[in-house]
């Protein structure tokens, strides 16, 4: 039995690890809707969003804005919810503050646009995410994405070792039987939840970075950053398992 104090141990260690998978929602500052964000959530407790890159080729302004879902009677109806019209999950869930890729310039000189609205020209830019280290899985929601292709070719680009290595997923996969099949459904006013996808699935070390590539409107929330894989945990059940086979062959 002196196999036990060892066995909480490792348990204790693997229940901590598992316990806290960083999600950024975009709430966990007091920010006002409109407010123009990149470096603002490079504070938070790690691993994080370093940095927000915005790109846009739809005739807006490059700027990476908060747009506050709960509001009602706003520039973009669709981005307004609950609730969502189709999706992947639950479509009864409050998101409070949306990223998007902002359409207009007005009043943005103060940091703080005064009529937040997505790009919707076809196509509308790249958010960009530059994380504040490497993970090991990346999910995220995707809101009022309304085509997966031709019309709006959306995708997500994976990046590793500072952009040594690339892999990028298109929208098409993400639906049902894609490669990374969510089941996503998209369409206006749409809430898809794309549960992690991890680096070792794209054939990558590590994800460092993150472009989202918007063939059209949209908006993005809940970006959860993964450190630990789940082989990690079966690996150090396994190694318990181990340890539980030597203690009982010692014992008999
Ligand atoms: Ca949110
Ligand atoms: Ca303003
Ligand atoms: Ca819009
Ligand atoms: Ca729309």
């Amino acid at each position: 039995m002196r196999i036990l104090p060892l066995l909480s141990i490792l348990l204790l260690l693997t229940g901590a690890s598992a316990g806290a998978v960083p999600v950024i929602t975009f709430d966990e500052l007091p920010l006002a809707n409109g407010q123009v964000v990149d470096t603002d959530f490079a504070g938070l407790p790690g691993p994080t969003i370093a940095n927000i890159i915005a790109s846009n080729v739809g005739g807006g302004p490059d700027l990476a804005v908060l747009f506050d879902s709960l509001a009602t009677g706003t520039r973009d109806p669709d981005l307004e919810g609950p609730n969502w019209a189709v999706g992947n999950t639950d479509l009864t869930q409050s998101l409070g503050n949306l990223l998007i890729l902002q359409e207009n310039s007005t009043g943005c000189g103060d940091d703080v646009c005064d009529l937040p609205d997505d790009e919707g020209s076809r196509a509308a830019g790249v958010l960009e995410l530059v994380l504040s280290e490497a993970v090991l899985s990346f999910g995220i929601d995707l809101i009022d994405i309304e085509d997966s292709g031709p019309s709006e070719p959306g995708s997500f680009t994976f990046f590793d070792d500072a952009g040594a290595s690339q892999v990028t997923v298109s929208w098409s996969e993400l639906e049902a039987g894609g490669a990374f099949d969510q089941g996503a459904v998209f369409g206006n006013n749409s809430l898809n939840r794309i549960a992690p996808i991890t680096a070792a699935s794209l054939g990558l070390s590590g994800i460092d970075r993150v472009a989202i590539n918007l063939g059209g409107s949209g908006a993005i929330d809940n970006v959860v950053l993964g450190v630990n894989e789940p082989a990690t945990l079966a690996l150090l059940a396994s190694g318990v398992s181990g340890l539980l086979w030597m203690g009982r062959r010692r014992s008999s």
